[in-house]
C-alpha cells in the first residue's frame, strides 16, 4: 500500500545536495555490492531518501537507517520495505515503479554500508559565493515606481528556480527573478522593501521592491540544502540582520541585513532534548523574528530544541536553549505576536514558546502530525483568541487557546476539533478582516480533495464546511492539480490559492474574494510554472495570518 503521487511529491522531493559531493566507501562489513551499485544507489538516497531519513540516515520524517539498525535487518527485509512501503509513511518505491527490482535490491545492500557524507560549507565557501549586485549606495533612495508595494506578493515557482512578483492590486506579474532552485519560501524585512527568498540548495537572494522593475541586489550560498529565512524586526533593528537555517551542514548564519555580508555562522549539532544523546545532523526548520526581543526564534529539527539567538552583540552571542520536543518543523505567532507557536510534528505536538518571558509556557497535544505553515488566528466565537494547525495525517483541524489572560482557562489548550475534508493538508490561513477559515489538502490521496478547499464560517463553525473547485476554476489541461497554501491580500478581502501541476503541466493561481467565495481572477500563462508559497509583502512584514 503506497500513499499516492502527492504525498511522494512533497516527501520525496530531491534533496539538493549532488550525490557526488558525498563522500563514502565501500566497506568490508557491509554486504557485497560493486562500485557501480553503490554510486547508483547513493544517488537515488540523495534524490529520494535522504529528505525523510537524513543525510546520515540518523532518521526525522522517516526511520533511522544506520548501519547497526540496517545490518540487524538484513537484505531481505530491507527490499520488501522499499518495495512496498508501510502504514507509518514510507512509500512504495518498488510497486509503484519508481525504483527496479534491481535499483532495490543494490539500495536494501547500500543501506547495511556507512553512510556517504556531504561537505561542510564554513565562511570561506559563503564568502566565496557571496555576490553584491548592487551595492547599498547605488540603490534607488525612493521607490521608482507607484505601484502599491504593501500589496506586492512574492510566488515561489518550484521547479523553474524562480519567484514571480505579482502586483495584487492588478495581477500583472511584474517580474520574474531566477532565484536558487526551488525557492521554498520568501520573507520580507520589516521596511517592506527586501524580499530574501531561500532555494533548496541554499541559496539565498535578496531582492529590492523600490527598482523598477524589483530586481536581485545580493546573493549568498550558505549550505548544500536549506528552508528558512528571515530579516530582524526588533525596534532599531528593522533591515539590520537577516539570518538564513541550513539543513546541510547543520548551521545558522547571521547576515548583514543590506548586502547579505555573512557575519556568524552557528552550528546546531548537539544534544537531543529526550534522549540525551549526540546528534550530527539537526537540521534547521523555521525561524521567526522576535517582536519582544532583538532575537530570532530557530527550531532545531531533531534536537528538538527552540533557540532565542539574541542579535544585539554577535561576537558575544547569547543564546537561550528551550528543550522542547522532536521533530520540529513550521509555526507562527499568536494573533499578539508575544506567543511563537510549532508543530513538533513527529510527537503530534505544537510547542508554545512565551518570547517575551523566552521559555515554553505549553505542549498541547494534537492529531496525526500536525501542519500549520504559520497558523491561523481566529476569534472564536466561544473560546476567544484561537490559534489553528491542520493535519497531515488525519482530517482534524485543532483550536488552541491563546488568551491568558483573558480566557485563561482556554490557554494552550485544545478548545476544538473540526473535522475538514481528509488528511494531507498542509496549510490553513484566516486575516483579521475575514470570517473564513480556509484548509487545503494537497496532499490528499483523492484528487476530489488535493485539487479543492475547504472553508469554514468562524462564525457558525458547527456548520461545516463549504469545498470550491478550485483547480476546476483555473481551467487547466492534465495534471495533478494540487490546490496549495491560501494567503490573503493586503486589505483581507482576496484570498490565494496555487494550483500546482507538474513542471510541463500548465499551473496557475486562483484568487478568491473572500466574502463571497467567488471566483475573482485566475493568473495562468507559461511563465507561472508550479507554483507553491506565496507571500504577500504586508501580511509576511506584519505577521498576519
Ligand atoms: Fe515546506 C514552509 C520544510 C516540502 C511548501 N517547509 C516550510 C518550513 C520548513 C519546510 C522548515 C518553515 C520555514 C520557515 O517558516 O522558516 N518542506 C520542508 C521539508 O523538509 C519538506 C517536508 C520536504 C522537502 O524536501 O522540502 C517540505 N514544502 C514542501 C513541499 O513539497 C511544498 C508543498 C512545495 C514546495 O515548494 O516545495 C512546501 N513549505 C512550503 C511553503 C511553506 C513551507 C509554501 C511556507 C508556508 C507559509 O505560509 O509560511
Amino acid at each position: 500500500p503506497g500513499e499516492g503521487d502527492n504525498l511522494v511529491a512533497y516527501k520525496g522531493s530531491p534533496s539538493a545536495i549532488s550525490s557526488e559531493e558525498a563522500v563514502g566507501y565501500i566497506d568490508s562489513e557491509g554486504p557485497k555490492i560493486t562500485q557501480e551499485e553503490f554510486d547508483h544507489s547513493k544517488k537515488l538516497f540523495f534524490e529520494r531518501c535522504a529528505g525523510c531519513h537524513g543525510v546520515l540516515r540518523k532518521g526525522a520524517t522517516g526511520k533511522p537507517l544506520t548501519t547497526d539498525i540496517t545490518r540487524e535487518k538484513g537484505t531481505p527485509y530491507l527490499k520488501a520495505l522499499i518495495t512496498y512501503g508501510s502504514p507509518a509513511g514510507m512509500p512504495n518505491w518498488g510497486t509503484s515503479g519508481d525504483f527496479t527490482e534491481e535499483e532495490i535490491d543494490a539500495m536494501a545492500r547500500f543501506l547495511q554500508h556507512e553512510p556517504p557524507a556531504p561537505p561542510e560549507w564554513g565562511l570561506q565557501e559563503m564568502q566565496s559565493s557571496w555576490k553584491v549586485l548592487v551595492p547599498p549606495e547605488e540603490r534607488p533612495s525612493a521607490p521608482e515606481h507607484d505601484r502599491n508595494i504593501e500589496n506586492i506578493f512574492s510566488v515561489t515557482l518550484r521547479d523553474a528556480g524562480e519567484v514571480a512578483l505579482i502586483d495584487g492590486d492588478t495581477y500583472e506579474v511584474i517580474n520574474i527573478i531566477k532565484t536558487g532552485y526551488a525557492v521554498h519560501i520568501s520573507r520580507i524585512s520589516a521596511s517592506g522593501r527586501y524580499v530574501f527568498t531561500i532555494g533548496r540548495d541554499a541559496k539565498v537572494d535578496m531582492i529590492d521592491l523600490w527598482m523598477n522593475p524589483p530586481e536581485r541586489v545580493a546573493e549568498i550560498k550558505v549550505g548544500l540544502e536549506a528552508r528558512s529565512v528571515e530579516t530582524s524586526k526588533y525596534h532599531g533593528y528593522e533591515d539590520r540582520l537577516a539570518i538564513a537555517g541550513a539543513y546541510w551542514p547543520p548551521q545558522y548564519v547571521i547576515m548583514d541585513g543590506d548586502t547579505l555580508e555573512p557575519k556568524k555562522i552557528v552550528s546546531t549539532r548537539g544534544m537531543t532534548v529526550d534522549t540525551q544523546e549526540y546528534h550530527p545532523e539537526p537540521r534547521v526548520a523555521a525561524i521567526v523574528a522576535s517582536h519582544e526581543h532583538p532575537e530570532f526564534i530557530v527550531n532545531v529539527k531533531e534536537t528538538g530544541k527552540v533557540l532565542l539567538v539574541n542579535y544585539e552583540d554577535i561576537d558575544n552571542l547569547s543564546v537561550t536553549t528551550i528543550g522542547t520536543s522532536r521533530y520540529l518543523h513550521d509555526g507562527g505567532w499568536d494573533a499578539s505576536k508575544r506567543y511563537f507557536l510549532t508543530a513538533a510534528n513527529q510527537s503530534d505536538k505544537i510547542v508554545i514558546i512565551d518570547s517575551k518571558e523566552r521559555r515554553l509556557v505549553g505542549m498541547p497535544d494534537v492529531h496525526k502530525i500536525p501542519h500549520p505553515g504559520r497558523g491561523a488566528n481566529l476569534d472564536d466565537p466561544e473560546f476567544g483568541p484561537v490559534w489553528v494547525t491542520s493535519a497531515l495525517g488525519d482530517d482534524s483541524i485543532t483550536f488552541l487557546g491563546t488568551d491568558p489572560e483573558g480566557h485563561p482557562d482556554n490557554a494552550w489548550k485544545t478548545v476544538r476539533v473540526l473535522k475538514g475534508q481528509g488528511g494531507g493538508s498542509l496549510f490553513v490561513k484566516s486575516h483579521p478582516n475575514s470570517t473564513n477559515l480556509w484548509v487545503d489538502s494537497p496532499l490528499n490521496p483523492d484528487e476530489g480533495i488535493s485539487q479543492s478547499v475547504a472553508v469554514f464560517d468562524v462564525e457558525n463553525l458547527g456548520a461545516g464546511y463549504e469545498v470550491l473547485p478550485i483547480a476546476e476554476w483555473a481551467e487547466l489541461g492534465e495534471g495533478p492539480k494540487r490546490v496549495v497554501q491560501p494567503e490573503f491580500n493586503r486589505a483581507g478581502t482576496e484570498v490565494w490559492f496555487s494550483v500546482w501541476s507538474g513542471q510541463d503541466q500548465e499551473s496557475a493561481i486562483v484568487v478568491v474574494d473572500d466574502r463571497t467565495r467567488t471566483l475573482k481572477h485566475v493568473i495562468k500563462g507559461e511563465n507561472i510554472i508550479t507554483p507553491t508559497g506565496k507571500f504577500n509583502v504586508y501580511n509576511t512584514v506584519n505577521d498576519v495570518y
